[in-house]
């Protein structure tokens, strides 16, 4: 059977880094990836050509490529895109566009819907203040989608542009022979938390950010306050998510866009699970004002009903087996080889 052009944006980043290595773990993809930077270590070896420098200004590069699937993962996240509005804009609306319009194009041209696979987010949600978060429980997707942040306000769009491009594109699908439309479907992600990559621009950071220096014996100071509650999921299970996504038949979808939900815990949860596995852990809370604003906007669980009926979604890792199966284990092992050769 013939591989598949796949491409990868934003390849460098946290998802890419992973998706990329589960691309080539999974066999039958020939892959390109586009990043600002050069192309990581650990995903160099497993592609076969990268495109360094700005996407947005590469997207015509990527019309001599027939490509069958487009993960576009790059983005300015939102605590960064809360300092560079505009250029947040730039990314991750104007960027987006370009690729829809290309897949769009392509499905069209080939006869044959490209699949379009776009990592939205729980930033798409908005609640006023504390209390109505509190109030909301687990949230649907068409619920509260009232953003607060230039990232979620571009997530939120970027998925109707998706629908858009995929659905009603010059409102076509009315002709007596439509064309075909590109295939677009996006998944609504909590915090990510990976054992290989650190990340960074985002608000849901703090999680990761806590386990990573306590593991490495550092000090941190948390940005949000203790009680601070939001969903939360291993990175395998992310990658998982992309691929039941796009594996699923296209029937079998009833909406566009899906939450996926693994396990909620407060800022002082994770501290408690750093200091139990790191006992001289030092972890203290030192709320930003601003960057508290963002997490206290989005929701503490996501109704992911749709997805575990339409597709099958079953997390592997709960809280328990999160940081007992996966986290612990390999971050031990990590970070073990980091000092070993810091050593020598
Ligand atoms: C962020 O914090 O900006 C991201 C997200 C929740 O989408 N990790």
């Amino acid at each position: 059977m013939s591989e598949k052009l796949v491409l990868v944006t934003g390849a460098c980043g946290e998802i890419g880094q992973a998706l990329v290595q589960g691309l080539a773990k999974r066999g039958g993809y020939r892959i390109v990836t586009t990043d600002l930077f050069p192309a990581a270590e650990s995903i160099q070896p497993l592609v076969a050509e990268h495109l360094q420098g700005d996407m947005v200004f590469k997207v015509k590069q990527f019309y001599a490529y027939d490509f069958d699937i487009i993960f576009h993962l790059a983005a300015s996240l939102s605590s960064k895109a809360e300092i560079a509005t505009e250029e947040a804009h730039r990314i991750n609306v104007e960027g987006t566009m370009q690729l829809l319009m290309l897949a769009a194009y392509k499905s069209e041209q080939r006869g044959q819907a490209v699949k379009f696979l776009f990592p939205s987010s729980i930033a798409a949600y908005g609640f006023a203040n504390r209390e109505e978060k509190g109030r909301a429980g687990r949230v649907k997707e068409d619920d509260w989608n009232t953003p607060h942040t230039m990232y979620g306000c571009n997530k939120l769009y970027c998925e109707k542009l998706g629908m858009y491009y995929s659905q009603f594109c010059g409102q076509r699908h009315l002709d007596p022979q439509p064309p075909v439309m590109l295939d677009f479907h996006a998944i609504r992600f909590p915090g990510l938390v990976s054992a290989f990559t650190v990340p960074s621009g985002g608000t849901s950071d703090y999680g990761p950010e806590m386990l990573h220096h306590a593991a490495q014996g550092l000090p941190y100071a948390c940005f949000v306050r203790e009680d601070t509650k939001i969903s939360f999921m291993a990175m395998p299970d992310a990658i998982k998510s992309i691929f039941m996504l796009m594996d699923a038949p296209r029937e079998k979808l009833t909406r566009p866009v899906y939450n996926i939900d693994a396990f909620s815990l407060t800022a002082g949860g994770f501290r408690k699970r750093a200091l139990a596995a790191f006992p001289s852990a030092q972890i203290t809370f030192e709320p930003n004002p601003r960057r508290q604003g963002i997490v206290d906007s989005w929701p503490e669980d996501v109704d992911d009903s749709a997805a575990r009926k339409d597709w099958g979604w079953k997390p592997d890792y709960d809280e328990e087996r999160f940081f007992e199966e996966y986290f612990l284990p390999e971050i031990r092992k990590r970070y073990k080889r980091v000092s070993a050769r810091t050593n020598e």
